[in-house]
């Protein structure tokens, strides 16, 4: 096969000419911005995963076309390596330094790449493509199959897909289809078939009803689960709302992040029976949380904290009833609450580690354990089961009931990646099992009142951060400031970072009460805006007329 780099130029001029000259940065889960100024960094991304795919001896790459949380205008791409994880690190700077280069200088960057890591440029390559419902997304789509194409790689679309379902076809590809089949069928299958068996038929137990209100903040994840209510046999009474069709935005007052953030429930929330479970996930449904509202009316969140202390506890239980020898671990990050890592070192005696935020940080993490859980607060998590777990479990499945039980969730665990339908299956199952209810849930331990802040600032990158990002080092002399007023609160702890996904810095404080947490947070965010270049309205501050 002959390649002629010239073909890279041609259509980036002729079809995907870089627009803007604004820098852009690979961020916590790649590319994202307002779609119009995507396109050639679309292309650059379908040249970028075939060159990586020959890099990586032909395997598979994803390219996953979505902004995930972030509003209706925005776009995105999550780039998948050959396991499933997120792009490996070194080649973020390879992928950032490819879609800030000019459309003139293109062709010798590219074969710059190449040189610099000896790719086979005739070797054969294949990357998937798949792409969340927004309006724009097919035109970006195109964009990536034509980066593929300028490279003679072979490209397989899938159209509208979660993200969790392209990692799912791309290690099942990978692995030469023992993970599952890289169908939308095969997917279903695996998971409802594991579901289904745990359920055993048992539908209700002690306090569990079978019955979920499901939010699909109008995004990939509403249609998927419409798709799964037809394929299952009503082993769990779903009902969906903001199901993307009608006025409905992607994100808009509801999803995962909206219900995260403002701890409320999404606007369109019918009237409920009090302690209904409700569950929202976002756009691109790879995190998932869950809300009910008590006999008072008032809203109660069950984040990713509360189900990777759920599913901790229940693996935990399950592999000592086995009586196998496995190192389980849990991964948090700074925003986890401060409640739930005491819950989990005090209680539950498992190990816990904090790294920066992104699921790209918690799954490498992940792996170090043979049981090792991953959930950010917000809801993004998984867990991961080494060979040697897999194989343990195996078995001691021949003898034991509990392990029995262990393989089948393997299954229903979409491994490659957070997942909001199989986490939420997986929650749902372990509800089960124990005959819990949401009263039972957030009973374990009580959460310490939080609250986040977005601050917009004339350049968030001002902001830089270590420590796993509790503390910020820069700009100088904010982290002392910011200790200070802390210091003034009963277990009072707040955090600054830069989000890799939006345009702002992100304020983090919790404290005893709700009302300190409310005014702590306000204190560091005003300290944000005065010395981080701040260019939003001032805040308002709690309690004050106007609220
Ligand atoms: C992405 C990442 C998550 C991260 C989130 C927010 O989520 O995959 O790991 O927690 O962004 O990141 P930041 O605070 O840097 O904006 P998603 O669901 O938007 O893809």
């Amino acid at each position: 096969m002959s390649i002629n780099l010239r073909t890279v130029y041609a259509f980036a001029r002729e079809m995907y000419p870089k627009l803007s000259t604004e820098y852009i940065q690979y961020g916590t889960a790649g590319f994202r911005g307002k779609a119009e100024f995507l396109d050639s960094v679309m292309f650059r991304m379908g040249v970028l995963a075939t060159l990586r795919s020959r890099f990586r001896g032909g395997a598979v790459i994803g390219v996953m076309i979505t902004a995930s949380h972030n509003p209706e205008p925005d776009n995105g791409v999550k780039l998948v390596d050959p396991k499933g994880e997120m792009l490996d690190a070194s080649w973020e700077s390879i992928a950032t330094d490819l879609v800030n280069v000019s459309d003139q200088d293109l062709e010798q960057h590219v074969a710059k790449i190449i040189k610099d890591n000896s790719i086979d440029i005739t070797s054969s390559s294949h990357v998937f493509v798949g792409m969340d419902n927004r309006y724009h997304s097919p035109r970006l789509l195109k964009a990536v199959a034509d980066g593929v194409i300028a490279l003679k790689g072979n490209v397989r679309e899938f159209g509208i897909v979660t993200t969790p379902m392209l990692h799912f076809f791309v290690v099942a590809a990978n692995t030469k289809e023992t993970y599952g089949k890289p169908t939308e069928e095969g997917y279903y299958e695996k998971l409802i078939k594991a579901f289904e068996l745990l359920r055993n038929g048992q539908l209700e137990n002690g306090n569990y009803k079978n019955n979920v209100v499901f939010d699909g903040a109008n995004g990939v994840g509403a249609r998927k689960m419409l798709q799964f209510i037809k394929r299952m046999n009503k082993s769990l009474n779903i009902s969906v709302i903001n199901q993307g069709i009608g006025p409905g935005k992607i994100n808009d007052e509801c999803g995962a992040d909206y219900v995260k953030v403002l701890q409320r429930p999404p606007i369109s929330m019918p009237v409920v029976e009090p302690f209904t479970r409700c569950v929202s996930v976002d756009g691109d449904a790879d995190r998932v949380v869950y809300f009910f509202t008590n006999e008072k009316g008032e809203f109660q969140l069950l984040d990713g904290d509360r189900i990777a202390t759920l599913v901790a506890g229940y693996l935990m239980d399950l592999v000592t009833r086995s009586e196998i020898d496995l190192r389980l671990g849990l991964v948090q990050t700074a925003y986890a609450n401060g409640a739930s890592t005491d819950y989990i070192v005090n209680e539950l005696k498992f190990p816990v580690s904090c790294v920066p935020t992104g699921v790209k940080h918690l799954h490498h993490k992940a792996l170090e354990y043979d049981i090792g859980v991953y959930f950010e607060a917000n809801g993004h998590g998984t867990i991961v089961f080494s060979d040697h777990a897999k194989a343990t479990i195996a078995t001691a499945s021949e003898t034991k009931a509990s392990a029995k039980t262990l393989l089948l969730l393997i299954d229903l665990i979409n491994e490659t990646v957070g997942d909001a339908i199989s986490d939420m299956l997986l929650v749902e199952t372990i509800l089960n099992h124990k005959g819990w209810d949401v009263k039972d849930w957030i009973s374990t331990y009580n959460d310490l009142p939080n609250r986040q802040l977005k601050i917009k600032v004339q350049d968030r990158n001002v902001i830089e951060t270590t420590n796993a990002e509790r503390v910020c080092v820069k700009p100088e002399g904010l982290q002392t400031e910011i200790e200070n007023v802390v210091s003034n609160y009963k277990r009072g702890r707040a955090f600054v970072r830069p989000s890799g996904t939006e345009d702002i810095v992100r304020v983090y404080a919790e404290a005893a009460t709700k009302e300190d947490t409310e005014n702590l947070a306000y204190e560091v965010g005003v300290l944000v805006q005065r010395l981080a270049g701040g260019v939003g309205p001032e805040l308002t501050k709690p309690g004050s007329a106007h609220l």
